[in-house]
């Protein structure tokens, strides 16, 4: 037996059901099954809830769900033979069209068969004793695995205010990420949305020309700008094809996993006609505004200034002054009520702003008169003004990027569960583990760059990390990996200490926790950028996972 096979024999737990169990089937799961099976010869299965591929994209079919991200860097980069075949048709894809091409990615690769669908993980247990996992599932099945892997996205259990009422309400709602896929009768009907984050942008101008009458509940406006989403031609999908390493390399080592070039560090050192014509320039190219001045995020003035920009777009657009006024999240002394992209900065589509002009689309504002209740037929707001409405769409988004793994039931060594160590917010170890949970790796976890950036980037960094970590287990005979506490505090103080940095923190946003009351509020995603962080994963690894305690069978069953 060579070194490396005597290696792989100490670090395999004998007796367990699989070495490898991923839960989840969407972007990163099906990569990091192919990846622990094609590239480590591991035995895996794959757990995913729902009866097909696709995660996030699998859920979320409202009406115009399309990722915000060029499309041909929303796929994986290392996939050469689906390259070849698969042509995007528009700038931003559109939910089927992503949905397809995570399904042929795991047809082409042979993934299905080692994915069981239809089954929803209940709980994860670590067994101290046996130093192995025990998954259970709906159907009372259970799994023995040595390593664990969630792979369960950053944006999957979805939030629905607690609505007095609501459970009175007879007509039909749902929630964006239940949407059926085909569809809703909205003929005739008046229509509900609550919420103007990056999902209620997007369906509004879809559920509008759907429905005979749309009432758009917002509590708080939004910085919405114009996507221009296009077909793309024949020509430019084959130029962007010739030159895909290279825009993939750009994307890689970029802050934001897309291939963007800023227009200006500043705005600082610019007239005011100079940056207007900057920010005129991307406006009508589409695509978010973060693009033209590189402290965007940073430096108050300079997003004061694109904010500006914005509601004089605003103004420009909407018909009725007062109208648009209610649209503008700005005080009457101009100052942002929330910077610009410090909450996740929405794309219009299809005109939003627009339909606001239409007599059969109506803003209503439930900022300063809340939603008090539901009732069979109607939405009550606290002063007493009622809503009479056929059809809801609950754009209420989610309990994001900690929700989902809390609502796994993971317990780690000395019985402890992962909700009950994060009650006062994730703690992680570069989002990558955590520690008392030795051999559960999270992708694109807590604290990692994920939903700041094109995700896709983050997800495929992460896995390769996981795969190369676990292969030098293997080599070296390692049975176990756990996250150091000191490490994972030191990584803790890190994230906030550079968020503190930027304007994130100053705007009440999912990313700190704010939509979901009683949730701790710190910084949930790591904001340094994916190529900072890129730096950090692989200094890590190359000290032989500094951080991270690497222990046999035996050393480690014995550790605290
Ligand atoms: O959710 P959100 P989302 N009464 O939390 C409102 C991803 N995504 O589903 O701002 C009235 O941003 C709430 O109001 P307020 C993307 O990462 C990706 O829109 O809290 N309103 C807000 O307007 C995105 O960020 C793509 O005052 C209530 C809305 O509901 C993430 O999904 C495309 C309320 C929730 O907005 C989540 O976006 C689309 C109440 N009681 C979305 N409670 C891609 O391109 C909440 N609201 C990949």
């Amino acid at each position: 037996m060579s070194a490396s096979e005597q290696g792989r024999d100490a670090a395999l737990a004998k007796d367990t059901d699989f070495d490898a169990l991923v839960v989840g089937a969407g972007f990163s799961g099906i990569y990091m099954l192919k990846k622990l099976r094609d590239d480590l010869g591991l035995s895996v299965q794959g757990l995913e809830m729902a009866d097909d591929v696709g995660g996030t994209w699998y859920h979320n079919k409202y009406p115009g769900a399309r990722c915000d991200s060029d499309s041909w860097l929303y796929c994986y980069d290392w996939c050469d033979d689906v390259q070849e075949e698969w042509e995007w048709t528009e700038r931003y894809p559109h939910q089927p069209e992503i949905q397809d091409y995570i399904s042929f990615v795991a047809e082409s690769h042979d993934l299905y068969k080692d994915i069981e669908f239809e089954t929803k993980v209940t709980s994860a247990t670590f067994d101290e004793d046996s130093g192995i996992w025990e998954i259970e599932t709906e159907d009372g099945s259970s799994y023995t695995t040595q390593y664990f892997i969630p792979a369960v996205g950053n944006l999957s259990k979805p939030f629905i205010p607690d609505f007095d009422g609501l459970e009175d309400f007879e007509g039909t709602w749902y929630h964006t990420s239940s949407w059926p896929a085909d569809g809703v009768d909205m003929e005739g009907k008046t229509v509900g949305l609550i919420g103007t984050g990056s999902t209620g942008i997007q369906t509004m101008p879809h559920l509008a020309e759907e429905s005979e009458h749309l009432k758009v509940f917002q509590r708080t406006p939004n910085w919405a700008v114009p996507a221009r989403n296009r077909p793309l031609e024949e020509e430019e999908w084959q130029e962007l094809k010739a030159n895909y390493d290279e825009l993939w390399e750009a994307a890689r080592n970029s802050d934001g996993g897309l291939d963007i070039e800023f227009t200006h560090p500043t705005a600082d050192d610019l007239s005011r006609e100079e940056a207007w014509e900057s920010l005129e320039e991307r406006w009508e190219e589409g695509g978010p505004l973060l693009s033209v001045f590189e402290d965007t995020l940073i430096n108050k003035d300079t997003n004061t200034l694109v904010c500006e920009f914005i509601a004089e777009k605003i103004r420009e657009t909407i018909d009725d002054p007062e109208l648009a006024e209610k649209l503008i999240p700005m005080d009457e002394d101009g100052n942002p009520e929330h910077w610009y992209a410090a909450k996740r900065p929405p794309l219009a589509y299809n005109g939003y702003y627009e339909r606001f002009n239409r007599d059969d689309v109506e803003l209503v504002d439930v900022g300063d008169n809340p939603i008090a209740r539901f009732n069979a037929d109607s939405i009550v707001l606290e002063d007493g003004t009622e809503h009479q409405i056929d059809v809801l769409c609950m754009a209420t988004g989610f309990d994001a990027v900690t929700g989902t793994l809390e609502s796994l039931n993971i317990t780690g060594r000395n019985g402890q569960n992962l909700e009950d160590k994060w009650e006062a917010g994730p703690r992680t170890y570069l989002g990558l583990g955590t520690h008392g949970f030795p051999n559960m790796f999270m992708i694109t976890g807590p604290q990692s760059p994920s939903v700041l950036t094109n995700m896709v980037v983050p997800i495929q960094q992460h896995v390769e990390w996981i795969t190369e970590c676990l292969d030098y287990m293997l080599e070296n005979g390692y049975q176990h990996i756990e996250a150091q506490e000191d490490a994972e505090e030191e990584w803790a103080a890190h994230n906030e200490e550079v968020a503190s940095q930027t304007l994130y923190p100053d705007s009440a946003s999912w990313y700190r926790g704010d939509n979901i009351p009683g949730k701790d509020q710190t910084f949930l995603i790591y904001p340094g950028g994916i190529n900072l962080y890129n730096d950090r994963i692989e200094a890590v690894a190359a000290e032989n996972y500094e951080g991270f305690t690497l222990a046999e069978a035996e050393e480690s069953q014995a550790a605290d």
